[in-house]
């Protein structure tokens, strides 16, 4: 007689092919995968069983997925880097220099994928960069996303994060050495993430954080620490979704003389024009553009 030990288990950490799971009864257990064919991420359900004789279980399946954080691999590929998620939490902080498109990459990201993005501005210890932003966040703002200011050091706005992220999956995603391991040391405290200072040389992060790692957040709902990158961009299936990604593009473009504008050198183009007129940030639509010409190019190249 065989008994049926299969689990749906939540994929806590990755760690190349070996993922920690969350059990049911909330135990943890290290798993590998089964065959080479399934990747599973963090906020994955899968499928494990015990292995008999070994402390590890064995990943069957992947459960289906509501939606994906993706980028291009380096053959443009799809590939996977967080799964189920709520929102998109954007980090930025006073250093390293913000790079406000990978900002904006992410925050497309999370319109394609239909999270809520929401942007955190950390470091606000640093007042002058700090001052600096004051701009770019504003432009945020206006077009409806939620901006955050914190500061792991001083401690300033982190008890309001909680709320925001309550009930749901979230990620922490942004440049390396903007702060998200020491914001999630913060959040949670059996979390002991390791941070790492800025180099010296280049004021750069140093890629301290490089598995994915899950934590379950004490009045519900779970935040994803991630990998700081130095560049961002989601895969993008059609030149719709660009649109898409934009929001306040996406909703302008309605009055677009073409239904399919792209919004490049189309003639009665609201979004150029609002973009002239100052209706819109130019350099939000400056961000549209170079992903639409990332789009083009990896459309070329692979397709
Ligand atoms: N001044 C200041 N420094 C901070 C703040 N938050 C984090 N740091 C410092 O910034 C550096 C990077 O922090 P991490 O938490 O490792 O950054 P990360 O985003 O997780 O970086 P990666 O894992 O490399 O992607 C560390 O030296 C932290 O002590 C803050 O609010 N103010
Ligand atoms: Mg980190
Ligand atoms: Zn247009």
């Amino acid at each position: 007689m065989t008994v049926e030990i299969q689990q749906k288990c939540l994929v806590i950490g990755t760690f190349s092919r070996r993922m920690n799971l969350e059990l049911d009864n909330h135990g943890e257990i290290s798993a590998r995968i089964k065959g080479k064919k399934i990747r599973p991420v963090c906020g994955d359900y899968v499928i494990a069983e015990p292995i008999l004789n070994e402390p590890e279980w064995l990943i069957t399946s992947i459960c289906p997925r509501d939606n994906e954080l993706t980028r291009p691999d380096s053959r443009g590929r799809k590939e996977v880097l967080a799964a189920n998620l709520g929102c998109v939490v954007v980090m930025a902080a006073a250093e390293p220099k913000p790079d406000w498109f990978i900002v904006d990459r992410y925050l497309a990201a999370a319109e394609i994928m239909g999270a809520e993005g929401i942007v955190v501005f950390n470091k606000t210890d640093l007042q002058s960069p700090t001052r600096n932003a004051q701009p770019i966040l504003e432009e945020y703002s206006r077009v409806g996303y939620r901006v955050m200011q914190c500061s792991a050091h001083s401690g300033q706005n982190l008890d309001k994060l909680p709320a925001l992220l309550q009930g749901r999956t979230a990620i922490i995603v942004g440049q390396s050495g903007v702060g998200k391991s020491s914001v999630i040391n913060h959040l949670i405290s059996e979390a002991d993430q390791r941070t790492g200072e800025l180099s010296d040389s280049s004021g750069e992060g140093k890629h301290t954080t490089v598995n994915s790692v899950l934590w379950n957040l004490p009045d519900g709902g779970a935040v994803i620490d991630s990998p700081g990158v130095r560049d961002y961009a989601p895969v993008i299936e059609n030149v719709q979704d660009v649109n898409r990604g934009f929001r306040e593009i996406f909703e302008l473009s309605q009055q677009c003389r073409f239904a399919n504008c792209k919004h490049l050198r189309e003639p009665n183009c609201a979004v150029k024009e609002a973009s002239e007129n100052g209706t819109i940030s130019e350099r939000r639509y400056e961000s549209y553009k170079r992903l639409m010409s990332t789009f083009q190019k990896l459309a070329n190249q692979f397709n």
